[in-house]
């Protein structure tokens, strides 16, 4: 076979102009394998080396090599754990080094794509359907096949179930104001990351397909006997990885990034609200929490604060002095953030504006004009965030937060949204003199997640605390600069059942800060939905109650005393397990492991599991198994193996079943795995990590009185000081009968003053 393998033996490119047939996407096309390393493939047809990934920042320099075979007219390449297998089409297997098949190219057939003809179009259109996309064109398509068994996660924050096997999805950034449904009209959100995972009891791999271009994938829609990806434009490159499930994820993330550790505030509870329009009615929110006692440490502000919606500006009559206001904020122990869209106002003497304008830094038409579509402030430019000296310029622009001690932004509308029609595929983006000039369609999937970074590098630039950025649109890596919220949802059952799939989707593809809104963004709450929400969310990384002007009002003393009691329990407890949570962004950053994990990814054999959508873990010791119906008063929890200790009631109960739980209005069912540790804050109304002198460990024995040892990370929760050692490594550990010793693995920050022991 025609091929060359590089010196070293990481790579080797087979020329495709002999090779693959004439009907074959790889037709004319080399075709290069990397081993990135043993684990980890890439796969593409690009120019050998080019490698221009939004992604991933650095290429790990391979660390992988192959060993190769020519037998019966395949050739074979062996890592140290796979085997990949190549035919004389070009065709791609991959087996484990057990020579176990995982993963193969689907040479089957394929049914033809249903016509219609123009006349049915018509119709359909006329009574107010959604007419089907005429047959798509695509630069590449992959098609593997899909074995009975596997179930594939990942995807992003797709709609739907935590399996995302049988449903069809793309990759289009998209602002939908209609209900985020599992069968969408449209089949994308807000977020774009082709990484998904393929699992079964025997094995697992995962496949970043790295192509921010409109992309498809297809998960055995089509046909339940094969997926496939491919994309409208751009070359096929993608990454194969092998392992566990949390082997995969931490591949993954090693080459898209972690999320950086967050501010400990920032796992605190958020308020928010579309129409909080003057500083009176803040400080008057920030008030009802004090009153009310309900732990607190953010209140957002959206759009209302601007000036005629320009970013940056504040309105002067309705927040005079936003200065004034943190600082009264701040007394309390509460931090402003505040939103802000990309959409520049087009306004002669809007500095910002003219600034840009002069300086050529807003996207083009394709003749050359600034180009202006309608957003919040009406006609609007918008900022070409490919450009690394546009980045900076708008990263500059954060001295207005820094100047008002607002404490973080919110990166809305970055799909781009617009309101007069989407932007058109040929708008430019002309980027750097030194870069070439790309298209809207080059870009779109992109946009928010390089919006994301220069808020994120801007804001690093200026202050020296951890940037905290939430972004609504993302690509694969946006993990590194921001956290994100999933968008509109509305207050919903539906929506909040989804919310957990949604979660954990979003963590499996290297998203660990994260969250929705509570309570439900659009349409109106009920107390009932309220609560549960709450209670379901209480271990979301970003955990914000948001919503919509014009809707029912959700602040938790809006309803009745019941209502009140109920929310403040789940806030206070949330607040309790921060200091374990905070342990899990730091394992995150050695890990890429999310903080809500699918119970999957810790019973990878266990079936029962596979298609759990209402039931998570927070790390790997604590499952919570919220109630999502109306009316519901107890629930089916499967329980998987090992023992579970009832969090409520203590009662200790053998795993690998389902049990029935009561859950009336106030009870959202938790239980903790026996033989472990759980850190856990004194109550508190707002996180001061100078003031957090107690720590108080949860210790649950097994049934033989063991206990796992614990580690346990502790900062100033505010800057990089950790950088240069400032942090604390507890690791407790039982030490004879009901002793917990304490170890310090690492000391340079001020310790806590007492550490309480609470057995269980
Ligand atoms: O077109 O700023 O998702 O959280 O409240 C709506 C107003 C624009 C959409 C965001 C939502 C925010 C709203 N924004």
């Amino acid at each position: 076979m025609n091929y060359t393998l590089s010196a070293d033996n990481t790579s080797i490119t087979f020329d495709g102009t002999k090779l693959a047939a004439e009907d074959s996407p790889l037709f004319g096309k080399s075709l290069t394998l990397e081993a990135i390393t043993h684990q980890t493939l890439r796969i593409h047809t690009k120019k050998l080396h080019v490698h221009d990934s939004y992604a991933i920042e650095k290429l790990p320099t391979a660390k992988g090599s192959f060993r190769i075979e020519e037998k019966d007219g395949f050739v074979f390449l062996y890592t140290e754990y796979l085997c990949i297998r190549v035919d004389n089409a070009l065709f791609i297997d991959i087996y484990d080094a057990d020579g176990k098949l995982l993963c193969a190219d689907y040479t089957g057939s394929v049914p033809a794509p249903e016509t219609m003809t123009p006349q049915e179009r018509d119709q359909l259109a006329q009574e107010g359907h959604v007419v089907p996309e005429e047959n798509r064109s695509y630069s590449y398509q992959v098609r593997k096949a899909l074995s009975d068994g596997e179930c594939i996660y990942g995807l992003g924050d797709k709609t739907g179930f935590l399996n995302k096997r049988g449903y069809d999805y793309m990759m289009w950034n998209s602002d939908l104001p209609h209900p985020h449904v599992e069968n969408p009209t449209f089949k994308a959100l807000y977020k774009s990351i082709p990484f998904f995972m393929v699992h079964c009891t025997e094995y697992s791999y995962g496949i970043f397909a790295d192509n921010p271009h409109k992309s498809f994938f297809d998960m055995g829609y089509e046909d339940n006997a094969y997926y496939c990806f491919s994309a409208t434009a751009g070359e096929m490159d993608y990454f194969f990885m092998s392992g566990t499930l949390p082997e995969i994820i931490a591949s993954y993330t090693e080459l898209t990034g972690r999320a950086p550790l967050p501010q400990l505030w920032t796992l605190g509870y958020h308020q928010s609200r579309w129409s909080y329009s003057t500083q009176d009615e803040v400080l008057s929110v920030a008030q009802h929490f004090r009153k009310n006692n309900i732990p607190c440490d953010a209140i957002h502000l959206d759009i209302d604060y601007m000036e005629d919606f320009k970013v940056f500006t504040n309105d002067n009559d309705r927040f005079p002095n936003l200065t004034v206001l943190s600082d009264r904020l701040n007394d309390m122990g509460i931090k402003l953030v505040t939103i802000i869209d990309p959409g520049v106002k087009v306004e002669t003497g809007y500095p910002l504006y003219e600034e840009g304008i002069q300086k050529g830094y807003f996207a083009m038409t394709s003749d050359g004009d600034v180009y202006e579509n309608k957003v919040w402030p009406g006609d609007s430019v918008f900022p070409d965030f490919t450009s690394e000296a546009v980045r900076q310029w708008w990263g500059d622009q954060i001295t207005f937060q820094m100047k008002h001690q607002i404490r973080g932004i919110w990166n809305d509308m970055n799909e781009p949204a617009s309101f007069n029609g989407p932007l058109p595929d040929d708008v430019v983006f002309p980027g750097d003199p030194d870069t070439a000039s790309l298209t809207h369609s080059d870009v779109h999937n992109v946009y928010g997640h390089l919006m994301a970074k220069a808020t994120y590098e801007g804001w690093k630039r200026l202050d020296s605390k951890r940037p905290f950025v939430i972004t609504r649109a993302c690509y694969s890596g946006s993990q590194k600069y921001s956290t994100a919220w999933t968008g509109d949802n509305q207050s919903l059952w539906s929506h909040l059942k989804m919310s957990i799939p949604q979660l954990l989707n979003l963590g499996m593809s290297g998203m660990p800060l994260i969250g929705t809104d509570i309570g439900g963004f659009g349409a109106n709450t009920t107390p009932e939905l309220l609560c549960r929400w709450i209670q379901a969310s209480c271990f979301a990384p970003l955990f914000r109650n948001h919503s919509a002007k014009y809707t029912r009002r959700q602040e938790p003393w809006q309803f009745d005393e019941t209502t009140l009691e109920i929310y403040r329990k789940y806030v206070d407890l949330r607040y309790r397990f921060i200091p374990y949570m905070y342990d899990l962004c730091y394992e995150e950053t050695v890990t890429g492991l999310p903080l809500l994990r699918p119970l999957v990814l810790h019973y990878p054999k266990d079936p029962a599991v596979f298609e759990c959508n209402d039931e998570y873990l927070v790390g790997d010791r604590v499952l919570v198994a919220p109630i999502t119906d109306q009316g519901a008063r107890s629930r089916a929890v499967y329980l998987p193996e090992g023992e579970w200790v009832d969090y409520w009631t203590g009662v200790r109960i053998e795993g690998g079943k389902y049990i029935l739980r009561e859950a009336p209005p106030d009870m959202c069912p938790m239980y903790i795995l026996s033989g472990s540790i759980i850190p856990n804050y004194p109550a508190m109304q707002s996180i001061e990590p100078d003031n957090i002198d107690t720590l108080r460990l949860l210790v649950y024995p097994d049934s033989q009185g063991n206990v796992s040892p614990y580690r346990h990370y502790q900062d100033n929760g505010e800057d990089f000081q950790y950088e240069q050692g400032s942090y604390n490594l507890y690791e407790f550990h039982l030490d004879g009968e009901k002793n917990i010793a304490v170890k310090n693995l690492h000391t340079g920050y001020s310790p806590y003053k007492e550490i309480d022991i609470d057995w269980r």
